[in-house]
């Protein structure tokens, strides 16, 4: 009988301790991270720009109130601006790393998508102008 019990309790345990992470994860919050898809990156600062602008966007109020103090505004959008990386060169997105979602951005911008890119990042060669140079050279970067 107690032995049952005690499987039993064991039991609920161990399916607490493995749902729990997966709980945690969907509500945690990721400071800048406006979007809500898991990573800092330009497209976060350029969400929060239309919604301080007054567009109806969606966005995850707890991730975009980055300074905590409850009010989503330009305070917000500097501190946004600091995390999103424009010191790597290839690193299109601004997430920190240089990476296939990098090529796969540019190749969208140079293909006259609309798409959010850290422009300093994006020339590559630093020459000022981001096209089929640059491409190549991040190509060459992330082989
Ligand atoms: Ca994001
Ligand atoms: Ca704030
Ligand atoms: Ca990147």
């Amino acid at each position: 009988m107690n032995k049952k019990i005690i499987t039993c309790m064991a039991a609920i345990a161990c399916a607490v301790f493995l749902t729990t992470p997966a709980a945690f994860a969907a509500t945690s919050v990721l400071k800048g991270d406006v979007d809500g898809n898991g990573v800092v990156n330009v497209d976060d600062k350029a969400l929060l720009q239309s919604y301080i602008l007054g567009n109806k966007v969606n966005i995850v109020q707890a991730n975009a109130d980055v300074n905590g103090d409850g009010s989503i505004d330009a305070i917000d959008y500097a501190a946004i601006g600091k995390m999103v990386n424009t010191n790597i060169k290839g690193d299109v997105d601004g997430n920190g790393i240089v990476n296939m979602e990098d090529k796969t951005r540019l190749e969208s911008y140079l293909l006259g998508n609309n798409v959010n890119i850290v422009a300093t990042n994006a020339d590559v060669n630093g020459d000022n102008s981001i096209n089929s140079i640059d491409y190549a050279d991040l190509l060459r970067m992330i082989k």
